[in-house]
């Protein structure tokens, strides 16, 4: 099995410019090849992921992967899925991203030196406005330009000459690394093919009609029940654990929809046939066991955040489905409660019932704390109390820093020692 033959199994190929000429390129040699990403942001969401996956899968094929950060290309912006006119980033801004995403793919991708990470700006800085025009300018014809889906879905609302030069400079960068490390490949989302295609028409325009250059696009991802994908109520899924915390980057991935799941598995795991056939049979057999969810969840945590990150995860995941939180860490606490309610506390011991009203307002009255009390509705640091004369003291547990609250099955409150 090819590469070409493992990506189609996995349904990552889109388009291909030549897939004769390819196929028999990853045959033949080690083949060069790369993504770009522009530093619009300064972290990755998992909408990225899957093209890099798809560069770690040709290394592992035997191929050298290369990276291009675009520092020079993220001071334009690409206009490529954009209905309107970007506003311009500050280079400042630009450079405190690019420093962003690189360290994030360093610590992604390149920690065993097998993948080379680049920055556009590198070259694109030092190119002279009429070198530009006259070196690369004259090659572009404008009706093949204006003919690209990008500029001609904008062409109503308009669509300034920065954004139109988009597609060269990514042509450029094509042809850069085609001459300066013989990478002949470029692969993208389904979006980036008009960006792709120029760079390959720019490459034949200047190394002659055979030269082998090639382009392969991804397909734009799409959810069983038609939402966007990688969005949750909360926004992107980032890859910064600042920004998704490891456990509702888990937990994202452990909800997913049956009818999705295995096709994620081939997206964004490693797994083989094999180990994702018997998983895709799991789902059919006995899906109330969601362990093709829970795998999803591993493999993919593990990948971006590292295997402790997964052990965190299911700690916390065990420990607020059963309740018995009392053995969770300080970090566990904080990205376990992240998205449930919470108040700032002293450290004062209190009466259980006048804490609960007065204190964390949890419950709205004497008597309904009482009652609930009563109930044994309420935990403390996962210890039913039924006694309304219980004195709290915040200091007992995690090191008197949270005192973990349960009212009824499911509702947790977080209350925070700020003193
Ligand atoms: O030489 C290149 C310079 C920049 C780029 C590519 C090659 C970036 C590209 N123009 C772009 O805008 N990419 C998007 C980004 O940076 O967020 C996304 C694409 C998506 C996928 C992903 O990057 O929209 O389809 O390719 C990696």
């Amino acid at each position: 099995m090819t590469i070409l033959d493992e990506l189609k199994w996995r349904g990552a190929i889109n388009q291909q410019t030549d897939e004769e000429g390819l196929t028999a390129l990853v045959k033949e040699k080690s083949v060069g090849l790369y993504v770009g990403i522009d530093p619009t942001g300064d972290s990755m969401h998992i909408g990225h992921l899957i093209p890099f996956m798809i560069l770690k899968r040709f290394q592992l094929a035997g191929h050298r992967p290369y990276i291009i950060i675009g520092g020079g290309t993220g001071s334009i912006g690409d206009p490529s899925g954009k209905k309107s006119e970007r506003v311009l980033q500050s280079m400042e801004q630009v450079h405190h991203n690019e420093e962003a995403i690189t360290a994030q793919m360093e610590r992604l991708f390149g920690q065993d030196g097998s993948f080379k990470i680049v920055n556009n700006y590198d070259w694109l800085s030092k190119i002279s406005l009429l070198e530009f025009l006259r070196d690369y300018g004259k090659l572009f014809n404008i009706n093949n330009m204006l003919a690209k889906e990008v500029v001609a879905s904008r062409l109503e609302v308009g669509i300034s000459f920065t954004e139109f030069t988009y597609q060269i400079l990514q042509s450029i960068d094509f042809l850069h690394l085609y001459q300066a490390e013989d990478v002949q490949l470029q692969v993208g989302g389904a979006d980036q093919w008009g960006n792709i295609t120029a760079g390959i028409d720019l490459i034949h325009k200047i190394e002659g009609g055979d030269a082998k250059a090639y382009g392969l696009t991804i397909p734009l991802m799409l959810k069983a029940d038609g939402t966007k994908f990688g969005k949750t109520a909360g926004g992107a899924v980032w890859l910064d654990a600042e920004k998704t915390t490891p456990y509702e980057f888990y937990q994202f991935w452990l909800n997913q929809d049956d009818r999705d799941v295995v096709k994620y598995l081939k997206y964004f795991t490693f797994l083989n046939q094999d180990e994702i056939e018997q998983l895709a049979q799991k789902v059919e057999t006995q899906p109330e066991k969601r362990e093709a969810q829970r795998r999803l969840a591993e493999e993919v945590t593990a990948f971006v955040h590292g295997q402790s990150a997964v052990e965190e995860a299911e700690n916390i995941s065990k420990a607020l489905f059963s309740g018995d939180v009392s053995n969770l860490s300080a970090s566990e606490i904080e990205q376990g409660f992240k998205n449930m309610p919470s108040v700032e506390i002293t450290a004062e011991k209190r009466n259980l019932v006048e804490w609960l009203v007065d204190v964390t307002k949890i419950e709205p009255s004497r008597r309904q704390a009482r009652e609930d009390v009563n109930n044994g509705a309420i935990r403390i640091n996962g210890e039913k109390v039924t006694d309304v004369d219980y004195e709290i003291d915040p200091a007992t547990h995690f090191d008197g820093k949270f005192v973990i609250v349960r009212r009824g099955k499911k509702r947790y409150f977080l209350a925070r020692v700020t003193q």
